[in-house]
């Protein structure tokens, strides 16, 4: 439990991290353009006065940057963090001490997590953000009743999207959804480039192993394990990825990885990386045949992609032999694997998340997200929705600019030509 009493609208783990973390919140203001743009801009107008926003999403410095933006266009905000090992104390420290309404501590059990978001539903909402939807899944198996006063909600990641869309389609929503996770530029730089870096970061500073020439095993080649691969072989890894869908593996091999079952790499990997959405990825049959040594961590939202009670079983003792690494030394021949972050995502859990730039338009996409269900959220039906494709455009734009890149722009003729089936070659 965070020592922090508390108050009637936060409880963080130490009050007293609050200049430091705001340091770094500065760092990341610094790296985020696109969002410190917008704040600047909707500071003047409030958009969002009159809303109240329940976030349930990381608190790292990069959120920090977010609910001010949110909070300098007027909304009220109430947050929690959305996995129990992911919030920077320091940066909680430096939002409560802003008078921020915040609920975040890490290491908090599962039982404190949900008291956190509790918590922030408490001012009745009219907005909600999620990052894994367990905020959303809340206010329908718990709270009902506050649904009729939510315009709406945005889901951040793809995991939170595809249960929120399962929702939707058996009519169990109570309110509209937007999948920020499906804009293109949230997935095809958050997903892949920053969940590339900020694994390797969550294993480096956990372990501070070498990685060249290591057998690197990713399971799972969506757009976060494309990342993974992508940063380890830079690294000098040998990458084998195993996967479940044909076309994601013929990726992969195309990319020249080595591509595998799960049962043929347990034996051959020195560090496991999963990144599936999926449960039961490794378990007992595959930590049987690990090496001594061999690394196993998790990048996927939840942690149920490595199954801990099954290398238990094989386990005689466990100790934690570094921050976010734990020793598991086996039964049968004294073998050791480690674990990180105890199979949390080990990029927030054992480090930063992604890199602030990143976060920029994933985060550029949430503020537009909120703008957008409070303008239209009560006309719209319960559903799941994707942004508007000239959304990305004029997020990416914004990167661009704020990042002092220029590029083409097609002449009226060329547009027309688009279009123009007169004639052929
Ligand atoms: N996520 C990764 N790094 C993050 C950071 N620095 N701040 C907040 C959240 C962060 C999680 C996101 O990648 C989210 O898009 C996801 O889980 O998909």
């Amino acid at each position: 439990m965070s020592s922090t009493p508390q108050t009637e609208n936060y409880k963080v783990a130490d009050l007293g991290l609050a200049k430091q973390g705001r340091m770094k919140i500065e760092w990341a203001e610094s790296r985020m353009p696109v969002l410190m743009a917008l704040r600047e801009k909707y500071a003047k107008t409030k958009p969002l006065a009159g809303q109240r926003i329940a976030g349930c999403l990381h608190v790292t410095k990069e959120t920090a940057v977010l609910i001010e933006t949110l909070s300098a266009a007027g909304a009220e905000i109430s947050w929690s963090g959305c996995n129990p090992l992911s919030t920077q104390d320091d940066v909680a420290a430096a939002l409560a001490a802003a008078g921020v309404s915040i609920y975040a501590w890490h290491g908090m059990s599962v039982e404190e997590f949900y008291w956190c978001i509790d918590k922030t539903l408490e001012f009745k909402p009219s907005l909600t953000l999620d990052d894994g939807a367990d905020l959303i899944f809340t206010v329908h198996n718990k709270h009902p009743e506050l649904a009729s006063g939510i315009l709406g909600g945005t889901e951040e990641t793809t995991t939170g999207v595809h249960r929120l869309r399962a929702m939707a389609r058996d009519k169990k929503l109570l309110y509209p959804v937007l999948a920020v996770n499906d804009s293109e530029t949230k997935w095809d730089f958050d997903n892949v480039y920053g969940t590339g870096q900020s694994s390797l970061d969550g294993i480096l500073r956990a372990t501070s192993v070498l990685i060249a020439g290591k057998t690197f095993v990713v399971a799972g080649y969506g757009h976060c394990g494309r990342g993974c691969a992508m940063r380890a072989r830079g690294m000098g890894a040998n990458v084998i990825v195993t996967e479940v869908k044909p076309t994601a593996a013929l990726k992969a091999v195309l990319e020249g990885f080595s591509v595998m079952p799960m049962d043929q790499a347990a034996a051959l990997g020195d560090i496991f990386i999963t990144a599936t959405g999926m449960k039961d990825v490794i378990v007992k049959r595959h930590f049987e045949q690990m090496k001594e040594g061999a690394i196993v961590c998790n990048t996927g939202h939840y942690d149920c992609e490595l199954n801990l009670d099954d290398l238990e079983s094989l386990t005689e003792s466990v100790r934690s032999i570094r921050p976010s690494t734990e020793e598991y030394k086996l039964k049968r021949d004294g073998r050791r694997v480690y674990v990180l972050a105890q199979g949390r995502l080990v990029n927030l859990a054992a480090a930063e998340g992604h890199p602030s730039e990143v976060m920029d338009m994933s985060f550029a996409n949430q503020f537009f997200g909120m703008m957008k269900l409070a303008a239209e959220g009560a006309s719209m039906e319960p559903d799941v929705y994707t942004l508007p494709e000239e959304l990305d455009q004029e997020v990416a734009g914004l990167k661009l600019d704020t990042i002092g890149m220029s590029i083409d722009t097609l002449t009226a003729e060329q547009v027309a030509y688009l279009d123009d089936y007169s004639s052929g070659t």
